[in-house]
């Protein structure tokens, strides 16, 4: 099919009032009777016939009005049901179709997980449960009829409230409608049926309203979600004191399911998550895991309102929800842990999932203006970089503007299927500003780099700060225009402290943020007595790399002495990732270059400054990955002298630390029983990233300390990272480890992908064996998309030297495992080609060895759009 364009939009020629949807479930031929009330639309095409999208449907029957529509009247291909001339006035459409649940490996639409019914609709899975126009544009009003069986689904949940439920008499059937009063799109559409256990707590609103809030696990596991339901509980509450936002339904519930393509699902007051991003006990669930619980229940839930209450006109605008919702769940989470370290890892996030995507042949804009498959844009750049632009624009606006537009979007577009151009004109209208510059964040792709440079003067004390944007061509977007960049900045004095930012011609820089928008552009401060040192981009304020004429010593100055603790954080990564670019250039040349004094300094007195959270410590003492370092090179990389490089850096880090990260170890000791709060969790980041740092160095006493961390952890965090450094640095003690590991948690699946994960990342050449022998364990199945994500995911994204390995081993086992995939799960295969997104930067040998696995994948007779889309952009 032809690619589809923004430009091409057209509203809808039909428009549906209420669907009324009754569902039989069954396990192989589960019924959808769907009655539409539809009427055309006073702004579509007028005479236009009735097209409705359909996909793997089986059509039983079909009438206009109560009357059978003839043969004639309507045509069914592989995509469609359209109506070829019907008559132009509101009328009622009533379509049976057949699906078969257990026969939906594609996990979109109506299907089965561990035998439960559930729904996934976003972005196109209505049309595979009935004749829909499948469009986010056309909002309705739901009330949805279920029945099945009781003994197979005692369980009935439908969006919006319940109405009534009931046997259905003389049958071993039930039954439950369920009614949402909020016009949505068909993608929101949800339902669940099945025999889940579940937690219950209640909410009550700003305005007094009472929620009966539920949570709905696997039989057995309530136990684990409580932390998802407290989670759950202050998402509310935050975003009625930050946002203003009210629940607006009388339930709120949440089911977890183990088969799930993506991590979770806002559908209107039935919210469908994967359960990994629910389930969590101290025994079973790391730190990370805790977290990303309580940012994806956060996320989820404040789509109600940044998605649902406001939905998007066309996928194109997919950022509109998904870049703002992002950024709320990330405020959310700073709130709730600490600020700046919240915002460090998801700067590290950016850069490592983003940056790549931008540079690489899967480039594209924010909003991208064309695609052939929606599925494969639910990217880092639509995600976090759109969170980054919604960032920037709170950074332009303050604090007053920023929450002045948004109060004017939720008020002006409540109901609406809204755009970025809408969004947009409410932040220009409730502050009087002009965005039309700052809305290329949306159109361009690249990331843009800034070059700055300053020069102080010591007979005028005035500092002048040089700045030059400029934006690499990306695939389609040869000529590209500057942006508004807002640089926040400091100038640190030499007693550590910071300079008023008083410009020449007496104003301020306005907040301490640089309003960056030429290709050119200096800013001369005055009252500048002493040289200062800039402290650039502060808190990453905008998603740029930045380059500066900052000497070594500067960093080592801003490590220790920034005000901002992102900056502090970032000049010691500064430090290492130059050393390791040139490191990685020795090792592949077969020599070695020292270490930096400075760097084991700075690494050195941030462990000693007492003063600093553990958790922010725990972030500083991490030496940049190597996909990090593969990045910053950029061309003709060589994973292997980067993975040699960076060895060679965490042993000699090691060695020179070794007695602090010792007694800062054992400074941390757990205290009391385990919690998950930010406060304990930072304190186990820290001992964990000394044990990791001193393990690194290899020495016996070492390795001792990790193995009597992991045989008296009492929390999965603390064993798993204990069992993660004995893989990667005791090959004596990884296997007894490994073993013990898998035996005490078999039976739980989420467990059991960690330890499938962590295999998968071992920098060995048995690694591509080991994985290869995994697939085939009775654990692991290739039709859970966790259990893939975990081994061949983690392979190709989190094992650079072995996918990458010389002989074209690694490249052929992905490329093996998305053709293999792709029949049954086109989404899941499409999304692990994308580990392929930077083969252009290997060098020559690994470069040909990606490209052929790529070329062996597009010529496989068949191959899904998804999947097809992904090699042919990454080949073009
Ligand atoms: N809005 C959702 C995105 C999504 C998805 C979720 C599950 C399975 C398939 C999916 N396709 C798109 C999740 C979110 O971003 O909130
Ligand atoms: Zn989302």
């Amino acid at each position: 099919p032809p690619p589809v364009r923004l430009g091409d939009y057209r509203p809808p020629d039909w428009l549906v009032d209420t669907v009324h949807l009754d569902v039989q479930l069954h396990p192989t031929a589960a019924r959808i009777r769907a009655r539409l009330a539809l009427r055309p639309n006073p702004e579509g095409r007028e005479g236009s016939p009735i097209v409705l999208d359909g996909d793997e449907l089986s059509l039983k029957s079909l009438t206009l009005d109560g009357v059978p529509l003839a043969g004639t009247a309507y045509v069914v291909t592989a995509t469609a049901l359209t109506l070829l001339a019907p008559p132009q006035r509101a009328l009622t459409l009533e379509i049976e179709t057949v699906v078969n649940p257990s026969a939906n490996t594609k996990l979109m639409g109506l299907y089965r997980s561990s035998g439960t019914y559930c729904t996934q609709c976003e972005a196109e899975g209505f049309r595979r449960i009935t004749y829909f126009p499948d469009r986010p544009d056309v909002l309705a009003v739901y009330t949805t009829r279920i029945e099945a069986e009781r003994e197979e689904a005692p369980i009935l949940l439908g969006n919006g409230n319940p109405v009534e439920s009931g046997p259905v008499e003389g049958t071993s059937r039930h039954y439950a409608v369920w009614h949402d009063p909020w016009p949505k799109p068909c993608y929101l559409f949800a339902l669940v049926g099945g025999r889940l256990d579940r937690i219950a707590d209640d909410f009550v609103t700003a305005t007094g309203k009472k929620v009966e809030l539920g949570i709905y696990v696997e039989p057995g596991k309530t136990e684990r979600a409580g932390y998802a339901m407290d989670a759950l509980k202050r998402s509310m509450r935050w975003d009625e004191e930050v946002f203003g936002c009210e629940y607006d339904l009388d339930v709120f519930n949440i089911v977890a399911v183990a088969d799930f393509n993506m991590g979770a699902m806002e559908n209107k007051g039935l919210n469908i998550f994967n359960d990994k991003y629910v389930l969590a006990s101290p025994q079973t669930a790391t730190d990370a895991d805790y977290a990303n619980i309580e940012t994806i229940i956060a996320h989820e839930y404040f789509h109600n309102w940044t998605g649902n209450r406001i939905t998007c006109r066309d996928w194109f605008q997919l950022c509109l929800k998904e870049g703002l919702t992002v950024f709320r769940d990330q405020e959310f989470s700073a709130d709730a842990r600490s600020r700046p370290v919240k915002r460090i890892s998801d700067v590290r996030l950016l850069k490592s999932h983003q940056f790549p995507e931008d540079a690489g042949p899967l480039a594209h804009p924010v909003r991208p203006s064309t695609y052939r498959e929606i599925n494969n844009f639910y990217t880092a750049t639509v995600y976090e970089k759109g969170a980054e632009v919604v960032r920037m624009l709170k950074t332009l606006l303050g604090e007053e503007g920023f929450r002045a537009g948004m109060d004017l979007y939720l008020d002006r577009h409540d109901g609406d299927a809204a755009t970025v151009e809408e969004f947009l004109a409410c932040f220009a209208d409730a502050n009087g500003v002009d965005l039309t510059q700052f809305a290329l964040w949306y159109a361009q792709s690249g990331t843009p780099q800034l070059a700055v440079s300053g020069t102080w003067d010591a007979a005028t004390h005035r500092y002048r700060l040089d700045v030059a944007q400029s934006l690499p061509a990306t695939p389609g977007q040869d000529q590209k225009q500057p942006m508004v960049i807002p640089l926040a900045i400091g100038l640190v004095g030499p007693d550590g402290r910071d300079l008023p930012l008083t410009l020449d011609d007496g104003s301020n820089a306005e907040r301490g943020v640089l309003r960056i928008t030429e290709p050119r552009q200096s800013f001369v401060f005055r009252d500048i007595a002493e040289r200062p040192v800039p402290s650039l981009n502060r808190g990453f304020s905008a998603p740029v790399k930045l380059s500066s004429d900052l000497s070594t010593a500067d960093l080592l100055f801003l490590a220790r002495h920034d005000s901002d603790p992102f900056n502090r954080f970032d000049a010691a990564q500064t430090i290492a990732l130059g050393h390791l670019v040139a490191a990685s250039a020795a090792a592949r040349a077969g020599s070695d270059v020292p270490v930096p004094d400075a760097l084991v300094e700075a690494l050195g007195a941030t462990l000693a400054d007492g003063a600093l959270d553990p958790a922010f410590v725990a972030q500083a003492l991490s030496i940049p990955s190597e996909a990090d370092v593969a990045r910053e090179i950029g061309v003709d990389v060589d994973p292997d002298a980067i993975h040699l490089a960076r060895t060679r850096l965490r042993r000699a880090v090691s060695a020179a630390l070794a007695p602090q990260l010792a007694a800062t170890y054992d400074r941390h000791a757990p205290a009391g029983t385990y919690s998950p709060d930010a406060a304990s969790a930072g304190r186990r980041a820290l001992r964990n990233s000394c044990l990791d740092l001193l393990a690194a160095g290899g020495t016996p006493d070492a390795l001792a300390r990790a193995q009597v961390h992991f045989d008296t952890a009492d929390n999965m965090t603390d064993r798993f990272f204990a069992l993660a450094v004995l893989a990667h640095a005791a090959p004596q003690a990884r296997e007894p480890a490994l073993a013990a590991f898998h035996e005490r948690f078999r039976d739980d699946p989420l467990v059991v992908d960690k330890w499938l994960a962590l295999q998968a990342q071992i920098a060995e050449p048995e690694a591509l064996e080991r994985v290869r022998g995994l697939t085939r364990h009775p654990a692991f199945a290739w039709t859970n998309p966790n259990r893939v994500r975990a081994l061949i995911g983690s392979f190709a994204g989190l094992n650079p030297t072995q996918f990458h390995r010389a002989d074209g081993a690694g490249h052929a086992l992905l490329a093996d495992a998305v053709i293999d995939i792709d029949g049954r799960n086109p989404q899941l295969a499409a999304r692990l080609l994308a580990a392929f997104k930077s083969w252009r930067s290997l060098e020559p040998g690994r470069r040909a060895s990606a490209e052929a696995a790529l070329r062996r994948v597009a010529a496989k007779p068949g191959l899904s759009p998804d999947a097809s889309d992904i090699v042919g952009r990454s080949l073009e």
